[in-house]
């Protein structure tokens, strides 16, 4: 080791344990269901590490690919961060990688990090992995107040990284500034067109992502059986959750509307459906009260801050913080119930009106799924394989719907759209995975990618095609899977409401609770969280409080983004279900150490 090699170490070392140490106020920064996510005041240290072990893992892949790193905090409220790294094919770090990290995130011995870069300088001097290419380490941030300042911590720890290996001109770190969660994911599987489709062309930028799904939703407005037929138009309105999906919305619309215009005179009479975004950044606080946790979660329309809506509104849907998840819902007119919010000077009364549906995405998977069975059973030749990917979550009558109606194998798999994305990808050509909040997408194989081409080249048929553009493959997206409903509701059902989707099936009543722990890391589940194996004395109090009530299903696990224990229980009424909820609440609170109040069946 040259003596200048040593000493430009010595500055990354400084750089993370003397002017960026971690915060002692934890012990130790775990890695959760979507990356490390804390109260924003305690990641500054945090995000000088992400930013530089990046730069590592980025030159560990196997060729010229980027990779990304988004900073949000998604659903939770504005006083959290967190940050979440998309790989090369866009999608999220494998388990190797997500405990590399966790290993050295948490790292404080100034000679394991001296080591650790001289093994990866010497291995770059050996092996020179990227001699001749470029690699990008992209960066996307949310509209929190602190992303900006996390972004640079971040950027700070990779150039550094950088530097002290003398990888030179061969890294390029580009921030890209503020971007939805699926845009970084977006433009980091462009930036790796191999992982693209030869049908879809590569935007690797804010632009190419609003281009490639508007193109996709208008040819298919425009193009399908119903397209121009005087088909109803009603506004959609979009709640965005006050956060960074409002402005990405409008763009989209206006690049809509755009093509359209282009198109008028062409195919027929479609003007697409008007689509008016609520809630940006500013309006009201990010995630409080509206946004599609607070829809799904409290069963409640969001509180629209711009204006509150004295109408009934019968096509709305909720994004999440960072516009990775959505559902929809109607509402009826804002009604005498109220919520009650505090503010500095009182409380304030805030009309909100009551749910009339809500469309998850259970519903979502399963709209998606009936609409491609009836393309597929029109098509000659044989089809690509199909199924569902759910958690434990879904709703039981979705499962049975699945797999008794629609006649479609469901797989089951751990909370975090990571691990759906994989489920999804290794069991079905179509792979569609949806978690009941309103996260997911899907993966086509390239046995699909075949099929899609063949029914364009021989049988003049651009549906599959277009559909798959219209899909962000990367990962679960809002914005897509908006115009994805609206086109399925809209052309290729030739004009259904949300009454008619509700009634596809009917769900079990069920209820979603949190419970506060002394250390929820006490609680320990099975495989695919159906059943928790850890403190032992759970499980048959929790089967005991099921076979209370008809229909009863209940299951608690940690949650891997918020300082909670969720508990989820379904039975055959609202008020059994309900009953369910308040006794595993109760269980957990018993018997992990619950604190605050113990939970009450009139707690809701
Ligand atoms: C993240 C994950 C989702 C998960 C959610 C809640 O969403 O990406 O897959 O369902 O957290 O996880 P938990 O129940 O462990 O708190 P987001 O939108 O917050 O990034």
């Amino acid at each position: 080791m040259s003596p200048s090699s040593s000493f430009r170490f010595d500055s990354v070392l400084s750089l993370i344990l003397k002017d960026q140490p971690l915060s002692d106020a934890l012990q130790h920064y775990g890695y959760g269901t979507a990356g490390f996510r804390f109260k924003a005041s305690i990641m500054d240290g945090l995000m000088v590490r992400v930013g530089l072990l990046s730069i590592l893992l980025l030159l560990e892949t196997p060729s010229s690919e980027d990779m990304g790193i988004m900073i949000t905090a998604s659903h939770n409220d504005e006083s959290y961060n967190g940050v979440k790294l998309a790989r090369p094919d866009g999608s999220m770090l494998t388990p190797s990688q997500e405990d590399f990290l966790t290993a050295w995130v948490n790292e404080n011995d100034a000679e394991k990090w001296k080591r650790l870069l001289e093994d990866k300088a010497e291995n770059l001097r050996t092996n020179q992995p990227c001699s001749d290419s470029e690699r990008t380490l992209h960066l996307g941030r949310d509209t929190r107040v602190h992303s900006p300042h996390l972004s640079l911590l971040c950027c700070q720890g990779a150039q550094a990284c950088v530097d002290a290996l003398v990888v030179n001109s061969n890294v390029r770190i580009l921030d890209h500034g503020v971007l939805t969660t699926p845009m970084l994911h977006h433009i980091v599987l462009h930036s790796n067109p191999q992982y693209l489709p030869s049908y879809i062309t590569p935007r690797p930028s804010r632009n190419g992502y609003i281009q490639t799904f508007a193109e996709a939703y208008v040819y298919l407005m425009t193009h399908g059986e119903s397209a121009g037929g005087g088909t109803t138009i009603n506004a959609l309105h979009v709640d965005g959750a006050c956060g960074v999906g409002h402005q990405a919305v409008k763009e989209l619309t206006l690049a809509i509307q755009d093509l359209l215009e282009e198109n008028d005179g062409q195919s027929g009479s479609c003007t697409g459906t008007v689509i008016s975004a609520h809630n940006g950044p500013g309006d009201g606080p990010l995630n409080l009260d509206c946004g599609s946790e607070h829809v799904q979660k409290q069963l409640l329309p969001p509180i629209w801050y711009d204006g509150t809506p004295t109408t009934t509104l019968d096509y709305c849907c909720a994004l999440d913080g960072d516009a990775d998840r959505i559902v929809f819902f109607g509402q009826d007119a804002a009604s005498p119930s109220t919520v009650s919010k505090g503010d500095e000077d009182g409380d304030v009364e805030t009309p909100t009106g009551q749910l009339t549906h809500l469309l998850d995405g259970d519903k979502i998977a399963i709209l998606i799924a009936h609409v491609l069975k009836e393309k597929l059973n029109d098509v000659p030749d044989g089809s690509p394989t199909m199924g569902i990917v759910q958690t434990a979550y879904a709703n039981g009558a979705s499962t049975k719907y699945v797999e008794s109606t629609l006649n479609l194998p469901v797989k089951v798999a751990k909370t975090g759209v990571k691990h759906l994305h994989h489920a999804a990808v290794e069991n079905f050509d179509i792979g569609i995975y949806f978690e009941a909040n309103g996260h997911g997408t899907v993966v086509f194989s390239k046995a699909f990618e075949e099929f899609a081409i063949k029914q364009q080249q021989n049988f003049n048929s651009s549906f599959f095609v277009k559909l798959h553009q219209l899909i962000n493959p990367a990962v679960g997206d809002a914005l897509c899977d908006m115009l994805l409903v609206d086109f399925l509701l809209k052309s290729a059902l030739g004009g259904w409401t949300l009454q008619q989707w509700n009634d596809m099936y009917q769900d079990l009543p069920s209820r979603m609770l949190k419970v506060k722990v002394q250390d929820r890391s006490i609680i320990r589940c099975n495989d695919n969280e159906t059943e928790c194996t850890e403190p032992d004395t759970v499980q048959p109090l929790l089967q005991q409080a099921m076979s209370t009530v008809n229909q009863g299903r209940t299951f608690i696990r940690p949650s891997g983004t918020e300082d909670v224990v969720r508990v989820y229980a379904e039975a055959a009424t609202r008020e059994e279900a309900d009953t369910l909820a308040a006794l595993a609440a109760q269980i957990v609170y018993d018997t992990c150490n619950g604190v605050g109040d113990r939970p009450s069946a009139s707690s809701f």
